[in-house]
């Protein structure tokens, strides 16, 4: 599937939220503008797909968390599992294992957010006890129910991307979560037209067989969502809100 073919299941408007690593004020931001536009453009249905990492880097990942809890009341809304959320996981499991991973790549942030405060040479059992003790329980909740992957007729949301040439039933988690180059450099089409995040990018990045839409908000401060309705593809940023930059397939 390639852009401007690739068509979202009819009347329904699908808006794909970026990486979010605790940046609550963005994701606020980014959610009035997505209200104003349902407003301004009513549609029967629409369904909002976060494509994972909302912990770590940023300065809020409990407020984070609680918003989208907030959220899914109002919105039918997906969310999607990102590397760091599946390290925060493994972390309150293993955290020996883990632990270093955790806190270099913005675990203590995460735990600041919940009130625990760690050091970088912390006892990681004690650490990890602590955070569970920490994390309110639909939180955990939240956590555990996130899907690796989305399909929603010509598109496939997923956090990191797929591995090329493998049937989407056989692409393993770790690749859905972590996989970068193999996935970016390929530039044949594949079975959907990919959605992701994972590695960050100055602007949403259009290409034929895939988007990328993570523009680093905990660096830029720029959150990013794309707009997608039929073979349509728009986008809302929280620094620029609507952009028509966006194009229209045949
Ligand atoms: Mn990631």
């Amino acid at each position: 599937m390639e852009l401007g073919t690739a068509k979202t299941p009819p009347d329904c408007r699908i808006y794909a939220i970026g990486d979010i690593h605790g940046c609550i004020e963005e994701l606020e931001s980014l959610f009035a503008l997505i209200r104003s536009d349902l407003s301004a453009r009513p549609v029967a249905a629409h369904r909002i797909i976060t494509v994972g990492d909302y912990c770590d880097r940023g300065p809020d990942t409990r407020g984070v968390v609680d918003f989208l809890l907030g959220m899914r009341e109002e919105h039918d809304l997906v969310c999607l599992r990102g590397n760091h959320d599946q390290r925060l996981l493994e972390f309150l499991e293993s955290p020996e294992e883990v632990g270093d991973f955790f806190l270099t790549y913005g675990g203590i942030k995460t735990m600041l957010s919940y009130g625990v405060e760690a050091e970088r040479h912390a006892d990681l059992r004690q650490l990890s006890r602590n955070f569970r003790r920490a994390l309110p329980r639909n939180h955990v909740a939240f956590f555990n129910s996130l899907k690796l992957m989305q399909v929603e007729n010509e598109y496939l949301f997923v956090h990191a991307g797929i591995r090329p040439d493998v049937p989407l039933e056989k692409q393993s988690a770790h690749d859905m979560m972590w996989i970068r180059n193999a996935f970016l450099d390929h530039r044949r089409a594949h079975e959907k037209l990919v959605v992701h995040g994972h590695t960050i990018t100055d602007a949403v990045d259009f290409q034929p067989n895939r988007i990328n839409i993570d523009t680093g908000a905990f660096m830029s401060g720029r959150l990013s969502c794309v707009v997608l309705e039929g073979t349509r593809y728009d986008l809302i940023d929280s620094v620029s809100g609507m952009n028509g930059s966006g194009g229209e397939g045949a």
